[in-house]
């Protein structure tokens, strides 16, 4: 495996290409052009852009996090054609530039849903948080609003202003669209995009729905281990794969994270690895990395990632928010960059003790 940090860009990110290079075993950067809205073709020059100026601080990119898909593609209407070919020729630029890992999510509307991005902890560091009551008590379109004062002022993955105005639109046009139909227009896609996959090896890594239910009456479809096998054996391609985030499929404690790697076995393009606190099986917050901290046993997913022989990029996932740093939320540096080291610590305790069997 490699270790990464995601990176946002110099423009977007509070955190430095020279930070990152400082924490050790860090090798590269997940990133992304993301001034770039779904659907439109990423150029040569931005890429190269991108590109040269990681490398110039001593990283090189890893993968791109993500490669958004157009509503049209996941709704299946008449104009995803124009959509899918965009993303094949952005698919074309990256693989000529050396690029060989896109993740992208299938979620409908909504990327990734949380109710807080800064409830506080005993010991003071504030971390994202999820209740099920409170996704029942509002309505779709004020969920920006209820969460969007505690950015920090910065632009959150997946829920982009833009996208945030539109939301009662985008509602309308997913009405006739349940779990086969997207199932249906997922297969479309990547049966489209295969090709291109295949001729500059690209894996795709598909991120799972966060969190791995239905919000808002929405399809999801990323969510168990059943679903992702369908989606595998339905585009039996090794191209076709998925980002394994066991802080999404760990939202429903009914998943067995370490089972779910082990059935993925050469699938497994990218991780995101980070620990999830429940305070009942509808309230869980971010916790940190370390196993202990949270709900989920995070040496057993390791190993499960190293004896299935993991060689992709991972990176830590959502760090809290500590030491007084004002970044945006689950991306700032310090609470990853220890998440970093205890993932790096706990592979080398594994590959250790394997080899010495
Ligand atoms: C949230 C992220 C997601 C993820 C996308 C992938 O912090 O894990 O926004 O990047 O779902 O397309």
């Amino acid at each position: 495996m490699e270790m990464t940090l995601r990176w946002y860009g110099s423009k977007h990110d509070s955190v430095t290409l020279e930070q990152i290079r400082q924490i050790p075993g860090v090798t590269g950067v997940i990133t992304t052009l993301y001034d770039s809205m779904p659907g439109e073709v990423w150029s040569e020059e931005a890429i190269a852009a991108m590109i040269a100026e990681v490398e110039s601080a001593g990283l090189h990119v890893s993968g791109i996090e993500s490669v958004n898909i157009h509503d049209a593609i996941k709704i299946g209407t008449p104009d995803r054609e124009e959509y899918i070919d965009n993303y094949i020729t952005t698919l074309e630029h990256l693989g000529k530039a050396g690029i060989h890992m896109v993740c992208y999510n299938f979620m409908p509307v909504f990327d990734w849903t949380r109710t807080e991005l800064a409830r506080k902890r005993p010991d003071g560091s504030t971390v994202l948080a999820y209740t099920q009551e409170a996704v029942d008590a509002i309505k779709p379109e004020e969920m920006f609003a209820s969460i969007g004062k505690d950015t920090n002022g910065f632009v959150m993955p997946g829920w982009e202003p833009e996208r945030m105005a539109r939301v009662k639109e985008l509602f309308e046009m997913y009405r006739d669209v349940d779990d086969e139909k997207l199932f249906a227009n997922l297969k479309y896609f990547l049966e489209r995009i295969m090709p291109v996959c295949d001729k500059y090896d690209i894996n795709m890594a598909i991120h799972p729905d966060d969190p791995a239910w239905s919000v808002f009456g929405l399809p999801r479809i990323i969510i168990n281990k059943t679903n992702i096998l369908r989606m595998m054996q339905m585009v039996d391609n090794p191209h076709n794969g998925v980002t394994f985030c066991s802080g999404s499929y760990g939202t429903n404690l009914e998943n067995d994270l370490p089972d779910m790697i082990r059935s993925l076995k050469g699938r497994i393009h990218f991780a995101h690895v980070r620990n999830l606190k429940f305070n009942s099986s509808t309230d869980f917050e971010e916790a940190a990395h370390l196993s202990s901290d949270g709900t989920f046993d995070m040496y057993e997913i390791m190993k499960a990632l190293y004896e299935i022989g993991f060689d992709g990029p991972i990176r830590p996932d959502h760090g809290r928010m500590i030491w007084g740093e004002v970044a945006m939320p689950g991306y700032g540096l310090y609470d990853r960059a220890l998440g970093a080291t205890y993932l790096n610590g706990l592979w080398e305790a594994i590959e250790k003790s394997q080899t010495r069997k």
